[in-house]
Order: C-alpha cells, then sequence, then structure tokens
C-alpha cells in the first residue's frame, strides 16, 4: 500500500494493548508510529509489521521527552494526525511500592505527551486513564459523575493525567480526551508477573496444568473488555468523535465474580484444575463494573465482544503460545 491517511502516534505501542491499537489504525489504513522503552512491551508483538513502512519503531522512555525520539522516527517532517497515549506503568501494587517511578511514568509521561502534542500542533490526543481514579465505591455501577478518590499513587497518577488533559485543552486549545478503562484483556496479555491480569494468568495455569489461585473468597467482582473493542474505541475517539474531550469510562457494563470467572476459564480450556484460596490481596477492590451510559451515548460506542467469545479467542492464543 503506498497512500495511507496520516501519521499517528502510539506510545506504548508495543505493549500488549498498544499492539492491537496499532493493528486497528493500519486496517484503517492510518501510519503509525510507536514510542516504547520496552519495559513491560515487546518487539515480538509487532513482528507481522517488520516490514512495513509504514510503521516506524523508535525506543526511548517518554519521561524523557519525545521530540527528540520522534525526530528519529524519519517522519517528523509530517504533521501529526493525532496521539495515542498507552505507555504506562500499569501495576497498582508496584505503584505502592515504587511511588517516585509510578511519578515519573505516569504524570511526566503524560506531561511530556502533552508538551509534545503543543509544539507539533497535534490536532488531538487520545490516553488511557482507569477505573482506578475511582477509589473504593460505594454505589455501581460506577458512572463517571462518581467522586474521585483514588486509593494507590498508580490512581492519583492517572487523575492527575486527566487533569493534564483539562488543563492542556483549555489553555493550549490541544483537543484531549482521557478514556477510563476498565478490566482489559485477550491476546497478547502477558502473564509472567503475579500482577498481571487475572485472565492471562488462569489462562497459562490451565495450559501448563497447575492449579488456580484465587485471592480471598472469589465473591469480588469486575468489568472485563476485550482488548480489540479497546483498541477500537481509541481509534473511534481519536478520529470521529473529535469533539468528546471530558473522561468516559470504557467497561462492558458486565459484572462477574473471580469465581464464575475461573469456572468459565476451566471450561474453555476443558481443564479440571482445582482452586485454591488465598489471603486477599491488600487494597483489593471489591467491587466493580462501568455504567456505560455516557459510553454508549456520546462515544456512540459499544463493546461488540462478549466475555464467552473473548476468552476463547485469549485461550486460542495461549494454547499456540509459549509465554
Ligand atoms: C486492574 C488493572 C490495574 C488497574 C486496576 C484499577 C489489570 C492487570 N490491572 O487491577 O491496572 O487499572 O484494575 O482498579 O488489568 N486475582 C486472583 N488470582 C490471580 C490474580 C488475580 O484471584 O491469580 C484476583 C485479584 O485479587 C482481583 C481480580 O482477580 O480481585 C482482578 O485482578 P487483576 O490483577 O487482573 O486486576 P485488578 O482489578 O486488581
Amino acid at each position: 500500500m503506498n497512500q495511507h491517511k496520516g501519521w499517528i502516534l502510539v506510545t506504548g505501542g508495543c505493549g500488549f494493548i498498544g499492539s492491537h491499537t496499532v493493528a486497528r489504525l493500519r486496517q484503517a489504513n492510518y501510519a503509525v508510529v510507536v514510542i516504547d522503552n520496552l519495559s513491560s512491551g515487546k518487539l515480538a508483538n509487532l513482528a507481522q509489521w517488520r516490514q512495513d513502512p509504514w510503521v516506524k519503531i523508535v525506543i526511548a522512555d517518554i519521561s524523557d521527552g519525545l521530540i527528540v525520539p520522534f525526530a528519529r522516527s524519519q517522519v517528523a517532517g509530517d504533521q501529526l494526525k493525532g496521539i495515542i497515549h498507552l505507555a504506562a506503568q500499569v501495576s497498582v501494587v508496584s505503584s505502592l511500592q515504587n511511588p517516585l517511578d509510578d511519578g515519573r511514568n505516569n504524570y511526566q509521561g503524560t506531561l511530556q505527551v502533552l508538551e509534545f502534542a503543543r509544539f507539533y500542533q497535534v490536532p488531538r490526543v487520545v490516553m488511557a486513564s482507569s477505573c482506578a481514579v475511582y477509589g473504593d465505591v460505594t454505589q455501581l455501577p460506577v458512572a463517571e459523575s462518581t467522586a474521585t478518590r483514588p486509593i494507590s499513587p498508580y490512581g492519583t497518577n492517572k487523575l492527575c493525567g486527566e487533569h493534564l488533559f483539562g488543563c492542556y485543552q483549555r489553555v493550549h486549545g490541544v483537543s484531549c480526551m482521557p478514556l477510563r478503562f476498565f478490566n482489559v484483556y485477550g491476546p497478547r496479555q502477558d502473564p509472567s508477573n503475579p500482577y498481571s491480569g487475572v485472565i492471562s494468568i488462569f489462562m497459562q495455569r490451565c495450559r501448563d496444568q497447575q492449579p488456580l489461585t484465587i485471592y480471598g473468597d472469589g465473591e469480588q467482582t469486575r468489568d472485563f473488555i476485550y482488548v480489540a473493542d479497546v483498541a477500537d474505541a481509541l481509534a473511534v475517539a481519536l478520529l470521529e468523535r473529535t469533539e468528546l474531550v471530558e473522561p468516559l469510562n470504557l467497561g462492558t457494563g458486565v459484572e462477574i465474580t473471580i469465581n464464575q470467572l475461573a469456572q468459565q476459564i476451566l471450561q474453555q480450556a476443558a481443564s479440571q484444575q482445582a482452586i485454591s484460596h488465598q489471603r486477599s490481596r491488600h487494597g483489593d477492590i471489591r467491587r466493580m463494573v462501568a455504567d456505560t451510559c455516557q459510553l454508549h451515548q456520546q462515544l456512540q460506542w459499544r463493546s461488540q465482544t462478549d466475555l464467552a467469545t473473548g476468552l476463547q479467542a485469549t485461550w486460542q492464543w495461549f494454547e499456540q503460545s509459549n509465554c
């Protein structure tokens, strides 16, 4: 393909969500520049675009600034159409252990992205925020109007990132929109550390014939959204609903307990692995599910993949991969 519809910068594009976002943008014939420090992302996640002239990858840490790495990308002469900002430290637990690292990645990194957008007059920036901005909630499903009271440096820095977005919008006219991700799952999610997504951990354990561990009684709930749907919502927010600027929940509105999830995964994997229970994780949120009314009304978007379908696709990937 010789032509494309314009360049889009994806920070964290080598990661789990980032690589699906690159796929979604290439499908729509946008060219993509990725900046990634490979702290959790992998070049292998973008292997299928290795020969693609419209996917450029620069290895750099966004918290040190984007202007110099972008100059290395060979597309610096072209006007960017937009930025999808996904590069982040993603573990709530790590943020409690190393709050300064979290601040550097998630607050300073976001500020660097916005300074870059201002410098290059990038018309639109969309960022990954998190339902962690709400903290412990008493009313479910959680709506965007709920008071934000984060209970971790991770949630606090994501909230600060949202405020930076609002500030750059008002002061510098950079069109900015945060999406508050709920629990994202799907192919390429890396199960290699204890704070990886629960679906990736359970699937790896089924595949490797090890028992599953549930923290606490398993009656805690989450709202799981499939990664290709997340990539689609990001593309729509960046390219189609450019008038939107207020944060929106990005979830499915479907609440499931971890006990139910474990059973569904065992069934999908045709596995009879035992389930053991361990003490609850410190700070584990009890119940979480998105109110998706604003997502439907404003973004005019809803998730397409139900949990059974998403688990099936994820399991197929786990069976074939050796991660
Ligand atoms: C998710 C996000 C995090 C942040 C947060 C906001 C992931 C990986 N993390 O954290 O970035 O946005 O939401 O609140 O999406 N569990 C088990 N057994 C296991 C692993 C987990 O029982 O082997 C439980 C865990 O205790 C929790 C639930 O499964 O109750 C989900 O855990 P998680 O680590 O997938 O995600 P979460 O919600 O803690």
